[in-house]
C-alpha cells in the first residue's frame, strides 16, 4: 500500500492526536501481491498524510535530528505537531524481505531520483563501480552542486538512516570555535549528555574490539597510527554492540557484518526511528507525512503561515499540491534543504524580511577521504564491521581528525581507509538563480586543498614510517583523494546571524531553524551529536518563552 492510494479516503477523518504515516514503500506493489511480508502496522499508525486545508499548531519540515528533537519536546510539552518529510517512511520490506538494500548491491531503494548510482567510492582496482538503477525516491541523495557532491539521507529519520552512526562529542576546548555564542558549560553540563542519552550512544567493549575479526582493519589502523606517534581513540556509536557480537557469533541476521550501512541497516543500528521517533510515536501528539515536500512558506492573512506541500509518488512526481496553515514552522530540512528553501523564499518575495545572512556560512566539515595500500603481512580482513569505532586525533597539531573507516567489500583488500574531518577555513554561500528557479552553492573544488594538506599531516607520516603508499584506485584512475564530496553539510542559516541565539529566524515571529544549518561549517568531529544537542538547547528555550 502506498500513501498516495490512501490519501483521499482517510485524510479528513484523521485525529491529530494519532501518529500517522504512509508506508511510502518502493516495492509496495510486491507487498500487496504477497511476494513480501508487510511490516506490522503500529496500532496508532495509519496510512494517511496531512490533508489540504489542514491547520496545525506546529509544522516541522524534515524528520532528521533537529526535527525529531523539536517534535518530541514540543509534543511532551503538550503541543500537537505535524512533521513533513520528502523521503519515504522506510517501514515496509521489499521483494527480498528486507527494508534496506545492501551497500555492496545497490538497487532502486538506494538513491534519490537517479538513473545511475553515484557511490562515494566510485572505483575499485581502477574499475568503475556505478550501475544503472530505476529512478525512485531512494534513501541516499547525492546532490550535486558546482564544486561538490553533498550526500544526505532521505526518509523518516533523515541522515540517521544512512549514516555511519559515529556519535562524537567535540573536545570541549574546541567548542568556542564551533558555536562561539553558545554557553559551553550548559552544553557540556546538560545538552550534550541529554543528546547522547536520547540517541543511545555507547562505546565498543575494548576487550571485544581487541579480539573480533571484524575489527582487524581498525586494529591495523590503530597500530599504524600509534607507531607514528598519533593518539588513537575509540569513537562512540549508535549501534547495539550486543547485537553485533551475536552477528559475529552467527546467531542473528547480519547487518553491520554484512556490509549494510549507506543505504540503511536492517538490524542493529539505533537510527532515529528507534530512538527519538519511537518516543515521538508514544506521545500520540505527532503525525508524520512521508513523501511530502515543502515548497513554500509565507505569512498567512489571518496570522501564522501558509505552507505549500507537494505530495510525491515513488517516481518523484507530484501527485497533488496541498495548502496548509501552521501557527509556527520549524525548518529542519538539513543544512542544504533549509538553506535552499530559505534563500528561495527570501528571493521570491515569500519571506522578504529574512536578513542577508540567509545562505551564508556553509561548510563541508572539512571532509576528505583516502586509502593506503598495506603490505601483504598487514591484511585488514575479509569481514569488516561497517560501523567505525576508532579515530586518529591530530586536530591540534595538523587540523585533522581521521576516522578509521571500513571497506566492507567481502574480500581481502590490504587497504586502510579513512574519512578525515579537517580544519578547512573555506565557507560557501547559497544564492537564488532566478532564471533557473533554483538555489546554487558557490563551493569550489580547489577549496578542498587545505583539507588534503591537513590529512597529509597524518598519512604522509604513516606511509613514511610503514614504507607504504596511498591507494590511487578508489576515487577514479590514479586519484588519491576523495575530495569531491561531503557527508557533513553544515551552515546556511547560522545561529546568531540568520537567526537569534536560539534559532528564531530574524524578520518573522514563529519561524525557526533547528538543524545543521545553524552550525557555521565545521564541528571538528562528526556532527550529529552536536546538531542534536544544540536542538535540545534551543527547543527548551523556545518552549519556555514562545509557546
Ligand atoms: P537531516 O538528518 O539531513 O534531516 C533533514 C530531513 O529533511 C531529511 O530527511 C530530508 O529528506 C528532509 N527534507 C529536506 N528538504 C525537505 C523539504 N523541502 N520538505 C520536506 N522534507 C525535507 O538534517 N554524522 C555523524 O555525526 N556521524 C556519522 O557517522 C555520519 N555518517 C554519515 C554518513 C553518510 C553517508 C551521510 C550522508 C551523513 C553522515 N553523517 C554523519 C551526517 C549526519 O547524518 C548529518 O549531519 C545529520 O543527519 C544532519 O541532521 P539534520 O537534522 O540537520
Amino acid at each position: 500500500m502506498n500513501d498516495t492510494a490512501m490519501q483521499d479516503s482517510e485524510t479528513n477523518g484523521v485525529s491529530r492526536r494519532r501518529f500517522i504515516t504512509g508506508t511510502g514503500s518502493l516495492l509496495g506493489a510486491a507487498a500487496i501481491a504477497g511476494h513480501a511480508p508487510r511490516a506490522r502496522a503500529d496500532a496508532r499508525t495509519a496510512a494517511a498524510p496531512i490533508g489540504s486545508g489542514a491547520h496545525v499548531p506546529v509544522l516541522v519540515i524534515g524528520t532528521g535530528y533537529g526535527g525529531s528533537v523539536a517534535a518530541l519536546r514540543l509534543a511532551e510539552a503538550g503541543t500537537d505537531v505535524h512533521m513533513v518529510e520528502m523521503g519515504m517512511a522506510w517501514d515496509t520490506p521489499g521483494a527480498d524481505g528486507k527494508i534496506f538494500a545492501n551497500t555492496t548491491r545497490p538497487d532502486d531503494r538506494s538513491f534519490w531520483l537517479r538513473t545511475r548510482t553515484k557511490q562515494p567510492l566510485s572505483n575499485f582496482l581502477g574499475f568503475p563501480l556505478d550501475k544503472d538503477v530505476n529512478r525512485r525516491t531512494g534513501i541516499l541523495d547525492a546532490e550535486e552542486f558546482g564544486g561538490i557532491t553533498v550526500y544526505q539521507g532521505r526518509g523518516v529519520g533523515g541522515g540517521s538512516l544512512v549514516n555511519g552512526g559515529m556519535a562524537v562529542t567535540p573536545r570541549r576546548e574546541h567548542f568556542g570555535a564551533i558555536l562561539p555564542t553558545v554557553n559551553a558549560a550548559e552544553m557540556y553540563g546538560t545538552y550534550y549528555p541529554r543528546a547522547n542519552s536520547g540517541l543511545g550512544v555507547t562505546t565498543i567493549d575494548p576487550a571485544w574490539f581487541d579480539s573480533a575479526d571484524c575489527y582487524q582493519y581498525a586494529r591495523v589502523g590503530r597500530k599504524h597510527a600509534q607507531r607514528s606517534g598519533f593518539p588513537f581513540l575509540f569513537v562512540p556509536a549508535v549501534y547495539d554492540w550486543d547485537y553485533m557480537k551475536q552477528e559475529a557469533a552467527g546467531t542473528v541476521p547480519k547487518s553491520a557484518l554484512d556490509g549494510e550501512i549507506l543505504y540503511g541497516n536492517n538490524h542493529g543500528k539505533k537510527s532515529l526511528q528507534k530512538t527519538y521517533i519511537e518516543r515521538i510515536r508514544a506521545t500520540g501528539r505527532v503525525t508524520i507525512s512521508p513523501l511530502h515536500k515543502v515548497t513554500k512558506v509565507t505569512p498567512a492573512p489571518g496570522g501564522g503561515y501558509t505552507v505549500l506541500i507537494d505530495q510525491l509518488d515513488t517516481g518523484g512526481r507530484t501527485t497533488v499540491t496541498k495548502t496548509v496553515t501552521a501557527d509556527k514552522v520549524f525548518f529542519a530540512a538539513g543544512s542544504v534543504g533549509t538553506s535552499k528553501l530559505l534563500v528561495g523564499l527570501k528571493a521570491t518575495g515569500a519571506l522578504p524580511l529574512l536578513n542577508d545572512e540567509i545562505g551564508r556560512g556553509w561548510g563541508d566539515n572539512g571532509n576528505v577521504m583516502c586509502g593506503r595500500a598495506n603490505h601483504l603481512w598487514d591484511p585488514t580482513g575479509k569481514v569488516q564491521s561497517s560501523i567505525p569505532t576508532g579515530g586518529i586525533d591530530n586536530w591540534d597539531a595538523g587540523g585533522a581528525f581521521a576516522e578509521i573507516a571500513p571497506l566492507p567489500t567481502g574480500i581481502e583488500t590490504w587497504a586502510s581507509f579513512y574519512l578525515s574531518i579537517t580544519k578547512n577555513p573555506h565557507r560557501a554561500r547559497f544564492t537564488w538563480n532566478a532564471a533557473a528557479g533554483k538555489a546554487e552553492l558557490d563551493w569550489r573544488t580547489a577549496w578542498k586543498q587545505p583539507s588534503i594538506d591537513a590529512a597529509k599531516t597524518i598519512f604522509d607520516k604513516i606511509n613514511q614510517k610503514e614504507g607504504t603508499i596511498y591507494r590511487t584506485d578508489l576515487f577514479g584512475t590514479y586519484k588519491i583523494w576523495g575530495d569531491h564530496l561531503t557527508y557533513h553539510p553544515l551552515g546556511g542559516a547560522v545561529l546568531d546571524k540568520a537567526t537569534d541565539n536560539y534559532g528564531r529566524l530574524h524578520g518573522y515571529w514563529g519561524l525557526y531553524v533547528i538543524d545543521g544549518a545553524l552550525i557555521p561549517g565545521n564541528t571538528s568531529v562528526n556532527p550529529f551529536v552536536t546538531i542534536t544537542a544544540l536542538a535540545e538547547r534551543n527547543i527548551e528555550r523556545i518552549i519556555a518563552t514562545d509557546l
